[in-house]
Order: C-alpha cells, then sequence, then structure tokens
C-alpha cells in the first residue's frame, strides 16, 4: 500500500519539533525531521514568545521534509495553551505574544475579580480561573494597551497564529480556545457573558472551527520557495493536550462516542495494546514489568501473573498524565463536570477532538527541573534531562517534598535556590547536591500525581484503574515508576512524542486517508509502551 505522510508540528513550551508522519494503512511511523529550543524573549516590557524564530524554524523543518522527496499531504501545528498574538488589519503581528508566565496579570487581578468572579468563570466555560487563561489575558492586554482596541482586528491562538501564516486562512481551532475561559462550557462558540464582562469585543474573535478542519493549501508563495508541493494545511486539535490525549489508546473519541461510563467495556488498557513493544532494557527487579501488559500479544505472552494482575485494570477507566513542562492529569468525560467539588478540588474541562471533554488538573510539571537545568547550565555544566534523571534516581528516596503548584515556582528563575528554601519554610531537610534536589521534585510531583488521580476518580465517580502517561516526562522512568506508587494505580508510559503522533492521526482522518476509530489498533502497532506496575496495595 502507497505510504501517506504529514508534518506534525509540535510546539511545547520547552521545545518545538516537525515530526514527520508515514502512515502504510497499518501502523504510523514518527521521525524527527527537525528539533528547536522554545527560548521565551525577556525585555524591559514583559516576557515573551519569539514567534517569528518558531515560525522560521516551522518553515526550516517544512523545507528539510520536502527535499526527502516525496509527496506530503498536510501539515498541522499544536501549542502549548492559553497564548496568543495580536493581529493588524492587514494580518501582520502587531507585537510578540506574551508568554503565560509574564508578570502583568498581577496588576490586574482585582479589578477581573471585580467583573468576573471566579466561580462564575467556571460555571461559564469549565475553564478553572487562572492567571494564565486566555480571557485574563486579554482583559490584561486591552487595559493596559487599551490601544489595542484601534489597532487589532484580531487575536489568534498560537496554533491559529501559525496555521494562518501557512494557510492565510484565519480560524479559531475549537480545542486550543477552550483552554483559556473563553468558550462556553462544553459549546463551539464563545461565552458572550464573558467577553461581555470582560470587554473583549466579540469581532477579535476568528470564526470557530472544530478540531480536524481542512483550512487550505500551503500558500503558493511557500509552496514556491519551499519547493514542496500543494499539501495542506490541517487544524488538529491544535491545543498539545488535545492532541496528546488523541494519541491515548483509549482517549477522547471513546467517551464523545459512547456515553457516561465506557471505562468498563472501552478503557482497559489491556486490550489493543498489542504488537511492537520492545521492553528488553526494562528492569523488571526495579518494579517494572515488560509490558505485560502487552498481554495477550502473540510476540509478548504474559505470564499468568501479569496477566492476572491486569484484571483490575480492565474493569475501570483510565486516567492520562500528559507529562512535559506541566503534568496535566486527566480523564474523559461526555460533558464538562461543573460540580463545586470539581471546582474547590481546582480542575478544569477542555474539549476533544471529536466532541467529549477532558476534566483535568494542571499541574506544576517538569518545568521545576527545566529550570533547575537551566540555572546549572548557566553556571557552566552541560547536564541532559538524562543526566537529571539519573542523578536523581541515584540519591535514593527523598525526605522533603515541595508543592510544585506553589506560586513561588511559577516564574523563571533561580529555581534550585526556591526548592531549598521552600524546604527551610516548612521545616524539612533541606536537599544538597543536584541529585537530591532532582528527587525531592520529581517525589513531590509523584505525590501530587496521586492526589489528582484519586480527587479525578472521586468526583468523576468512575474507578480509575490505569494512568497513561505521555510526552517527555515519560521518558523518566523514575518519574513512571514513583508515579506507580503513588497513584497507586498501573502506569503505562508512552508515546513520548504524543502530541505529534495524535495531530498525525487527526490530520489523516481529516484529509480521509484514516479511520480515527481505529486509532488503538494503530496505535497499539505503532509505538512501545512501557508499564509499571504499583508495588501490591
Ligand atoms: P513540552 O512539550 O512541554 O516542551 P516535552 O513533552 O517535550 O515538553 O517534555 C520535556 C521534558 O521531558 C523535559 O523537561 C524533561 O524533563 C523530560 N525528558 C526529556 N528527555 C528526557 C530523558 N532522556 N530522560 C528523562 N527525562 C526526559
Ligand atoms: C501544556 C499546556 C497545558 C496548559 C499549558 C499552558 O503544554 O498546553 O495544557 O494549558 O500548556
Amino acid at each position: 500500500p502507497s505510504v501517506k505522510r504529514v508534518l506534525a508540528v509540535d510546539l511545547g513550551a520547552s521545545s518545538g519539533r516537525v515530526m514527520l508522519a508515514c502512515y502504510d494503512g497499518f501502523k504510523l511511523e514518527l521521525r524527527e525531521i527537525h528539533r528547536f529550543d522554545n527560548v521565551p524573549i525577556e525585555s524591559v516590557g514583559g516576557l515573551y514568545w519569539d514567534a517569528d524564530g518558531l515560525f522560521a524554524e516551522i518553515v526550516a523543518g517544512i523545507r528539510l521534509a520536502a527535499a526527502e522527496g516525496h509527496p506530503i499531504l498536510g501539515i498541522g501545528v499544536d501549542t502549548w495553551g492559553v497564548d496568543y498574538g495580536w493581529i493588524g488589519p492587514g494580518g501582520e503581528l502587531l507585537r510578540p505574544p506574551h508568554h503565560y508566565r509574564d508578570a502583568r496579570m498581577a496588576r490586574h487581578a482585582a479589578k477581573l475579580v471585580r467583573r468576573l468572579p471566579p466561580r462564575e468563570q467556571f460555571e461559564l466555560t469549565g475553564n478553572q480561573p487562572n492567571a494564565i487563561n486566555t480571557a485574563y489575558q486579554l482583559f490584561a492586554d486591552l487595559e493596559q494597551e487599551p490601544q489595542l482596541r484601534e489597532l487589532a482586528a484580531h487575536f489568534l491562538m498560537m496554533p491559529d497564529l501559525f496555521h494562518y501564516r501557512l494557510s492565510g486562512v484565519m480560524a479559531a481551532e475549537r480545542s486550543i480556545l477552550s483552554t483559556g475561559g473563553l468558550l462556553a462550557a462544553g459549546g463551539s462558540e464563545p461565552s458572550a457573558e464573558v467577553l461581555a464582562r470582560l470587554g473583549i469585543p466579540a469581532a477579535l474573535l476568528a470564526p470557530v472551527v472544530p478540531a480536524g478542519t481542512v483550512l487550505g493549501e500551503l500558500r503558493p508563495d511557500l509552496q514556491a520557495q519551499l519547493c514542496c508541493g500543494p499539501l495542506r494545511v490541517v487544524a488538529g486539535a491544535s491545543h498539545d493536550t488535545a492532541s496528546a490525549v488523541a494519541a491515548v489508546p483509549y482517549g477522547c473519541g471513546d467517551a464523545a462516542a459512547g456515553g457516561a461510563d465506557r471505562g468498563a467495556a472501552g478503557l482497559s488498557p489491556a486490550a489493543g495494546m498489542t504488537g511492537t513493544a520492545e521492553n528488553g532494557a526494562i528492569d523488571s527487579a526495579a518494579g517494572l514489568s515488560p509490558a505485560a501488559g502487552m498481554a495477550g500479544s502473540p510476540q509478548n505472552p504474559a505470564p499468568d501473573s501479569a496477566a492476572a494482575q491486569t484484571q483490575p485494570a480492565s474493569r475501570g477507566a483510565a486516567a492520562f498524565i500528559s507529562c512535559g513542562t506541566w503534568s496535566i492529569a486527566g480523564i474523559e468525560t461526555p460533558q464538562p463536570v461543573l460540580s463545586d467539588a470539581a471546582y474547590e478540588c481546582g480542575l478544569t474541562n477542555e474539549a476533544c477532538y471529536g466532541g467529549g471533554s477532558r476534566l483535568l488538573k494542571n499541574i506544576t510539571g517538569l518545568w521545576l527541573l527545566q529550570e533547575c537545568r537551566r540555572h546549572w547550565n548557566a553556571g557552566g555544566e552541560a547536564l541532559s534531562h538524562g543526566d537529571l534523571a539519573a542523578l536523581a534516581e541515584a540519591a535514593g528516596p527523598a525526605d522533603s517534598r515541595i508543592d510544585p503548584d506553589d506560586p513561588r515556582f511559577a516564574a523563571p528563575g533561580d529555581m534550585p535556590e526556591r526548592v531549598r528554601q521552600f524546604c527551610r519554610d516548612t521545616g524539612q531537610p533541606v536537599p544538597g547536591d543536584h541529585g537530591e534536589l532532582a528527587r525531592v521534585v520529581l517525589e513531590s510531583l509523584a505525590d501530587a500525581y496521586g492526589r489528582a488521580i484519586d480527587e479525578l476518580e472521586s468526583i468523576s465517580g468512575r474507578r480509575i484503574a490505569a494512568v497513561h502517561l505521555v510526552g517527555g516526562g515519560s521518558r523518566n522512568r523514575l518519574l513512571c515508576r514513583l508515579t506507580a506508587e503513588r497513584t497507586g494505580r498501573e502506569v503505562i508510559a508512552g508515546p513520548v512524542e504524543a502530541s505529534a503522533a495524535g495531530s498525525a492521526l487527526i490530520q489523516l482522518a481529516a484529509l480521509g486517508e484514516l479511520d480515527f476509530g481505529r486509532r488503538a489498533e494503530i496505535l497499539g502497532r505503532s509505538f512501545a509502551l512501557e508499564r509499571y506496575r504499583p508495588a501490591a496495595r
């Protein structure tokens, strides 16, 4: 069968990549064509994203892929949530987009809360009130730069901005719009009430389109410049988390298609995970077992005991943790959950590909280690992510814990000292070397995942038997192991490049080349997943 190729551009807050996805009708192969750091711009005016630089990297990736000489059918971009660029009447970006860690929100918080009390914000949109929300950032921008009301024709969420630059078509893709407190809960249109209360003109929004919309062809000038043919620009689930969840074998589509609880029938992680897992490197002595999960796979016959241990998973739902700069722990639900308990636990609701909703908690994630690494490397070291994980492993269990979501950790800065100060302030032993410090962070994250999964279970009323941990953090085996331990659930780790995989599946489906309903079997054949079991409880 002929191979269909699409480009999945995944821009995380820490790095971006252009992945070439090849689908032969049986399995999906992802190959990294181009990877680059996503380095924010710090200036007197605040913290910004280098949107032009990122676009240049996307273009460089298309050029490299096109140079391989095979036809490419489509391209789609997904990015981190909540941020956007202001667009002038001629389609130009008026200034670099603000970074959600920019400090300006504090200046506007009091007025904002008067206009739109947090509980109402949650009821109207399903989104947890959070300073980084798009709605709040727009409010702050319009307060401090009132000239934007005259100068700006639109604002475009980050992936919409890149899709516009690629295709010339302006649209507001629903999944990315649903992350920032603008979209009516569970709906497809902005909440008129939120816009009115915050004084955001509705005309600033581009038309909303569902995830999986073919926007058009790559602009002719780019086609000519890159010699790449008329590939189509597809707005997939352009929020990276939505895209990642589309690559969880039993993700949103199931909830959307099915009703309240497909857990018993459809969300068993054990089924469908047949196939290609290569788990030779897994150390079973360390608590891991070779993807037994893959129980039933002819290549991976699971021992009876392992098969027995997977039984509980088949009687419960699977949650996900999308683990990168942020750790997003969640579960699919057919509709947004707007209960008091959900609000009080800090849960939020976001839109999935194909309908349905994700009930989730945004936990400060590997950002903490990224900033430690940045600080240490600025001091002359050359630590990789893998080095840090190995040091944390060697350090052994930590006695101290931090609260990853403490506001002191939100802004860029000297993270190692902030972690130590937290321990001093709370009367705990202060970690010494890099390994001890990284271990405190990882154990604290795993504790936070444990709390979040318990909350999701009690609030959704669905027993969570297993956790799919996807994204770059799934490469950290210590974190996966600790997560299995602290959640008390089986952890199925991977795909690492879940957002790109989800983007590729959705693009191929939108282009009529793949049946999304078959994604579980396609994913099972395509990615090696690792299974971590908690010690018996
Ligand atoms: P984002 O999309 O938010 O930029 P990613 O999903 O790319 O984040 O994940 C990046 C994180 O993955 C890094 O901060 C690091 O903690 C972790 N990571 C990446 N590679 C490794 C590795 N080899 N070992 C351990 N952790 C890793
Ligand atoms: C993760 C993410 C997450 C949050 C954050 C701002 O990359 O998309 O879902 O919204 O970025």
